[in-house]
């Protein structure tokens, strides 16, 4: 059990649209915050190693079907079981850099038929909440100019859309949006500032829950 830290890691979730280079960003940012000193670990979700991670990453890759509902609370329930190992790390005084969340999880399941946005957020009320969302942004002319959608399920380009509008309901005091029609490096930059001061402002600060 890594011991409690005098300050404890900043919660940082990277959010956006596809092509925005969020995981890009995310591994260069982890790799930069270390290399200052800052102890910094990266966390992705789905997170497709454990038990309920094989299953969404056989449902996400059209290998299996699983039921709407189902798949969402599968979706929430890989977030809960990574809760005790985020809280020990963040304790510990480590930041955790995670690509996708919650949020995530309420819009794009509530961007399928018949979904309520209320709804889709039940199950992942009092997570861990972030200490902020960097929400990166990117012109629809500029997402179309990066290149096509892979084979992944919900890689479609009107289902997308409905996400971003999702995102968009989903926005509040602890986000920050990033314009990501820029270079990687450009990005990375700014990103890096950003990030420095999350995790001087959050020390002190106790964790919060989310959507509670
Ligand atoms: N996704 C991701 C969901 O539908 N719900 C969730 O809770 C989360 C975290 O899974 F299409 C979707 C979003 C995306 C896919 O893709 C995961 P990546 O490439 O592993 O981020």
């Amino acid at each position: 059990m890594p011991s409690t830290a005098e300050v404890r890691g900043a919660l940082i979730v990277f959010e956006g649209c596809d092509h925005s280079g969020k995981t890009t960003q995310c591994k260069k940012l982890v790799a930069a915050l270390n290399e200052k000193g800052i102890k910094t670990e990266a966390m992705r979700f789905p997170d497709r190693t454990t038990t309920i991670g094989k299953m969404i990453d056989g449902y996400l890759s059209n290998k299996c079907e699983i039921e709407d509902h189902s798949v969402h609370l599968l979706f929430s329930a890989n977030r809960w079981e990574m809760v005790p190992k985020m809280k020990s790390m963040l304790e510990a005084g480590t930041t955790l850099i995670v690509d996708r969340y919650a949020f995530s999880g309420v819009a794009f399941t509530a961007a399928k038929e018949g979904f309520d946005m209320n709804w889709c957020k039940q199950p992942d009320v009092g997570l861990p909440k972030p200490d902020r969302v960097i929400y990166l942004t990117l012109s629809t002319e500029e997402a179309a100019a990066r290149g096509t959608f892979g084979k992944e399920r919900y890689e479609q380009t009107e289902f997308q859309q409905k996400v971003s509008t999702n995102f968009e309901k989903l926005k509040d005091p602890t986000w920050q949006e990033v314009e990501a029609d820029k270079s990687i490096e450009d990005l990375h930059r700014e990103i890096l500032v950003i990030t420095q001061n999350i995790i001087e402002e959050s020390g002190h600060k106790p964790l919060q829950q989310l959507w509670s």
